[in-house]
């Protein structure tokens, strides 16, 4: 065994952190399997055998947005042809489908509209809980929380109290994208930057909410970016504690605006999902996200340190408009399903993981 891995073994037997010059290392290093081992121990430790999933469903309710990231596919411009907004009934009706099969989770995305006023957002929020209080609803990132403070004229700090009154419930991990601001002006140069996502967050978690972090990998960043993103996540989660789950999203990339940009191989997935477990020592779930790994890929990868499936999803938009072969759903079975033939032991939680 070389000394990266001899190294980097003692560190996960003694809980000891690894510095960025090993991950970048990591990256560099051809052999998967053995960077896999490592993270699969790492997480053995933290989470026994048991694997994580939910069943949630996605309420997508505007593809209108101002932001018009280079990566996304999802976007539209007001006027142009595809684009719509739900009105409040039609979340109602998707909400009620959710409580119908047992859906313990409703996970909105949307994009930043042009028009619609603040109260447009709490009133989706008391909607879907007038449907179903038990409802845990997961909303609006970093991104949006910024934007609903431009709109409204509050702090964030007043966002956030405000939209928890109306029912949210805790935060995605969306618009962190690639933090370090070279990359991101590339990517998305009209979104908040990475430094103001990040203090937002850290607002979100202050203010008593949960939240998830992602990194959208595969487009023009090379390794570097992706140990500085990690870097400043756990330095923040050092802080605060509020992250919940970290989830690398593999880029998509039909339909999208990144010149040379070429998607994802399986090996490049797999790794990252399995350095971030190693690195990422200070958060609890490394969740594999299947709508953008392709169900396979997330399967083996709770060989490569993950230990949490999101979701049934449902209705999904942003990486199917990209070009997304994997499925629109899964079942609560087909889950427990692909859970089980990796050996591990499937385990329903709440979105504050709390076993159902
Ligand atoms: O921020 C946009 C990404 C994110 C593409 O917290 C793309 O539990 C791949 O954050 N290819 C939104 N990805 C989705 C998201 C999410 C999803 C599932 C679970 C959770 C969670 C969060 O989607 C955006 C962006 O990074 N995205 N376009 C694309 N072409
Ligand atoms: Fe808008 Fe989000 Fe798409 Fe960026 S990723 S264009 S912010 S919907």
């Amino acid at each position: 065994m070389n000394s990266l891995f001899a190294s980097i073994k003692e560190k996960v037997a003694s809980n000891t952190r690894i510095s960025d010059d090993e991950a970048l290392a990591l990256f560099e290093s051809p052999d998967l399997l053995a960077i896999g081992e490592l993270a699969a121990e790492a997480n053995r430790r933290k989470n026994g055998d048991r694997v994580y999933f939910n069943v949630n469903r996605h309420i997508n309710y505007t593809n209108l947005c101002v932001n018009r990231c280079r990566f996304c596919a999802f976007s539209k411009e007001a006027g142009e042809a595809g684009e719509y907004t739900l009105a409040l009934e039609q979340i109602a009706a998707k909400a009620r489908e959710a409580a119908a099969v047992g859906a313990t989770e409703i996970h909105t995305v949307g994009g930043l509209h042009p028009d619609l006023p603040f109260e447009f957002y709490l009133e989706m929020l008391q909607t879907i809980k007038k449907v179903e209080p038990k409802l845990h609803i997961k909303a609006f990132t970093a991104v949006e929380i910024d934007y609903f403070s431009q709109i409204s004229g509050l702090t964030v700090e007043e966002v956030i109290a405000t939209l928890g009154e109306a029912g949210l419930g805790s935060l995605p991990g969306g618009g962190a994208e690639i933090l370090g601001q070279e990359v991101r002006e590339r990517i998305c140069p009209e979104k908040i930057s990475g430094e103001r996502w990040l203090e937002v967050t850290e607002k979100v978690h202050r203010a008593g909410f949960k939240s998830n972090a992602t990194m959208l990998f595969g487009h023009l960043e090379a390794y570097p970016d992706r140990v500085e993103h990690l870097r400043l996540l756990r330095e923040l989660q050092d802080r605060s504690g509020g992250f919940q789950a970290f989830i690398p999203l593999a880029f998509q990339p039909d339909n999208t605006r990144v010149p040379g940009a070429k998607g994802v191989g399986g090996v490049d997935a797999l790794k990252t999902l399995a350095i971030s477990r190693l690195y990422l020592d200070n958060f609890k779930h490394i969740k594999a996200y299947w709508v953008m790994l392709g169900v396979k890929i997330a399967q083996t990868a709770l060989c490569f340190g993950v230990n949490d499936l999101d979701g049934t999803v449902v209705e999904e938009k942003i990486g199917h408009d990209a070009g997304a072969d994997a499925p629109q759903a899964m079942s609560r079975g087909d889950i427990q399903k692909l859970i089980r033939q990796a050996g591990r032991v499937p385990v329903e939680r709440d979105t504050l993981y709390n076993e159902i």
